[in-house]
């Protein structure tokens, strides 16, 4: 369906503290607003994307600090690391807007005037708990929820400060939440949001007086402002906002009505964007935007990866070693949005290898380099009548587009990816039938020129809608396939919709593989640029001695001997290598031929459900666990039972006279992980 042309879209991403350098975290928020802008464009629509860095507030001045810098140094200096990381993925950022800039410091104090004006500020003191890592206010209670080593870090303060009146905003929010149900996604993650509202909320503190890097308040420079109510407001400071109306035509019409605004943000800052941003405007007489949209974290090994704990990734590395669309496409297949994933480079690899070598370089390859260019002098040729394979193969190419552009407008790239690949997979399915080589062979022209003309036409398909994914993959497939690149134009959709449009008689390029196969060598060459070993296995740290020999040496050197573990306990690197996830069974029978178990299918976010065989059948009615949410454990190997492959174990817990499959309480999103 072609989409509305006409309506402005504006994404953002956080804007990222320069507190350290760039990692994965922030790439893989960046690209997948890249990648809904690239999307919103090739749609024709009017299109701005905006990111940036956040460079106020006790964090940073204190890293400035630390390190004997002045702060605005500081933060000139590690602002551009985040704009290089962000140009070396390719991203197509509009603007990029720094908090130190005067056009954003004069629009928060704009907005602060608006907050003032409208009575919601008023002078107090706080005094309780700030966490500085967080840039957050603690409450007693949270506090108390704390481990002993975070507790250390959280400080205890007590200064005047400005309050907002968010504790008046609690019904507004939850009647705009309830006027707006997509205004937070994921579903499962608005709950929280609405849960954490109706629990009721207390005044913010706005200001701070104990340090100085912030943006002044107006009229009492004593204070800087609180670093979120600067940060939040890059969204609108960035398009001239929030002037007055018709002073900034940028502001108009992205932050305008008919406008969309889609706000792509980690879980770790939902609270700040669902809570305190909407409130905020809502006080300024400001529409807050269309859609937040919290995505999950990318972890090293099952933890979370950050500056703080030291275990990031840079991006330059990978963008170097696997090229820059192999990484973007992995960041955005590999993770379903909003879930969270585990970083591994042997990941990337298999991604690369699985789906982009052997699945759509393979058909580029065969179709292009080798049939068009041997056998039909390298010239797209007459498509002929369609047979019922063609016509099938149509069939999923519109599935694909028009199920991939669902998928994109509910922020679920993964998916649309997935349903890309279906026609990819289809394709190459169509060239092992239709074995055209044999055609060629067989003199059989006109049916060669009917399968040639049908791939290629799928290519062609293929190269629009992995644009925004992979464009220079994109552009390089169209060159192979003899066609300019996409001139994305606003007013102009571009997603494939027709059938039949390559031109016949065009002149394929046939060129280097689009992703050549990687020999094992070649392989282990490039992982062991990361200090991996041949199959991209971690390898022993230097001085670790192997696993035998270990033991002895630790025998030796009594002294140094780690703590043995208390008898019947496991480590927990040993408890983090068992996957458990979240699991919503979508459809449960029985398996027949026996009265012991059921056949469950169970949703864990993933492209397909898993096929689970369980032996519960004798305590649950099939229909009993359609919906129920499930402890799966998701990484034990497959095994047949009764002849069925099951993927995964259900966990369950009995006695004699009782029985009960664990459950989820809440509405988790599948897959989560349990730990
Ligand atoms: O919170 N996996 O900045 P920040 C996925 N300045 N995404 C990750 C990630 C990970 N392991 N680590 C970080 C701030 N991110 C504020 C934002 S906005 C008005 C102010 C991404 O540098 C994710 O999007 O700590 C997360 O929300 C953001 O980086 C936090 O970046």
């Amino acid at each position: 369906m072609a989409a509305d042309t006409t309506k402005p879209f504006y994404v953002t991403t956080p804007i990222y503290y320069v507190n350290d350098k760039p990692h994965i975290g922030h790439a893989y928020s960046t690209v997948a607003a890249d990648v809904l802008a690239r999307y919103a464009r090739l749609r024709g629509r009017p299109t701005r994307f905006l990111t940036g860095t956040d460079e106020h507030g006790q964090k940073i001045e204190e890293r400035a600090k630390e390190l004997g810098e002045d702060p605005a140094e500081f933060v000139d200096r590690m602002s551009p690391p985040f704009k290089e990381a962000f140009e070396q993925l390719n991203c197509s950022f509009d603007d990029y807007i720094r908090t130190t800039e005067a056009r954003h410091e004069s629009e928060v104090q704009e907005l602060w005037q608006m907050l003032e004006a409208s009575g919601d500020i008023y002078l107090g003191e706080y005094e309780g708990w700030y966490s500085v890592a967080d840039e957050a206010f603690i409450t007693e209670t949270e506090y108390e929820e704390l481990d002993e080593v975070t507790k250390k870090k959280v400080k205890r303060v007590a200064e005047p400060s400005y309050f907002f009146k968010l504790s008046a905003y609690g019904e507004k929010l939850l009647e705009f939440y309830e006027a707006h149900p997509d205004f937070v996604q994921p579903a499962g993650r608005f709950n929280e949001v609405k849960a954490f509202v109706k629990g009721g909320l207390r005044d913010l503190s706005i200001s701070r007086t104990s340090f100085t890097w912030g943006v002044p308040v107006p009229g009492d420079e004593k204070h800087v402002m609180y670093v979120w109510l600067d940060a939040l407001t890059n969204y609108i400071s960035a398009l001239g906002g929030p002037a007055d109306p018709g002073a900034s035509p940028l502001y108009d019409k992205f932050w305008g009505e008919g406008a969309e605004q889609v706000h792509i943000v980690g879980k770790d800052i939902l609270r700040f964007h669902a809570v305190y941003w909407p409130a905020f405007l809502l006080s300024a007489g400001i529409t807050p935007p269309t859609r937040v949209w919290a995505h999950g974290w990318l972890t090293i090994n099952g933890e979370k990866m950050s500056k703080r704990l030291g275990n990031f990734i840079p991006p330059k590395p990978l963008v170097d070693a696997f090229g820059v669309d192999v990484v973007r496409y992995y960041l955005m297949r590999e993770v379903g949005f909003g879930q969270d994933g585990d970083f591994a480079h042997k990941h990337v690899l298999a991604r690369y290898n699985g789906e982009l070598a052997n699945g759509l370089g393979n058909l580029l390859n065969r179709m292009v380099t080798s049939i068009v260019r041997k056998q039909l002098d390298g010239k797209v040729p007459e498509p002929g009548e369609p047979t019922e394979d063609e016509k099938q193969l149509l069939l999923t190419a519109q599935r694909a587009a028009t199920e991939a552009a669902k998928h994109m407008d509910d922020v679920q790239p993964h998916r649309a990816l997935e349903k890309i690949w279906e026609l990819v997979g289809a394709t190459n399915r169509y060239v092992d039938q239709t074995a055209p080589w044999a055609l060629a062979k067989n003199g059989e022209t006109e049916k060669l020129g009917r399968v040639a003309y049908t791939v290629l036409e799928a290519l062609r398909w293929v190269s629009v809608m992995i644009a925004p994914f992979m464009p220079d993959k994109a552009k390089g497939l169209r060159e192979q396939l003899g066609l300019d690149d996409l001139a994305v134009t606003e007013g102009t959709d571009h997603w494939p919709e027709a059938w039949g449009e390559l031109p016949v008689g065009t002149q394929t390029q046939p060129g280097d593989p689009l992703f050549p196969r990687l020999h094992p060598k070649e392989q282990a060459k490039l992982f062991a640029g990361f200090g991996l070993g041949p199959d991209g296995e971690k390898l022993p740290a230097e001085g670790d001695a192997p696993a035998e020999a270990k033991t002895k040496t630790k025998k030796a050197k009594k002294s140094k001997k780690a703590e043995p573990l208390p008898e019947g306990c496991i480590a927990f690197d040993q408890f983090l290598a068992v996957e458990l996830r979240v699991g919503l069974v979508r459809s449960a029978e029985p398996v027949e031929g026996s009265d012991k178990l059921l056949k469950l299918a169970i949703d864990l976010g993933e492209e397909k459900p898993r096929q689970v065989v369980a032996g519960i059948r004798k305590h649950y009615a099939p229909d009993d666990l359609v919906d129920k949410r499930v402890v799966v454990v998701a990484n034990l190997a497959p095994r047949k039972i009764f002849g069925l492959e099951s993927q995964g174990m259900v966990l369950a817990a009995s006695t004699d006279d009782a029985f009960s499959v664990l459950t989820v309480e809440a509405e988790i999103p599948p897959g989560t992980r349990a730990s």
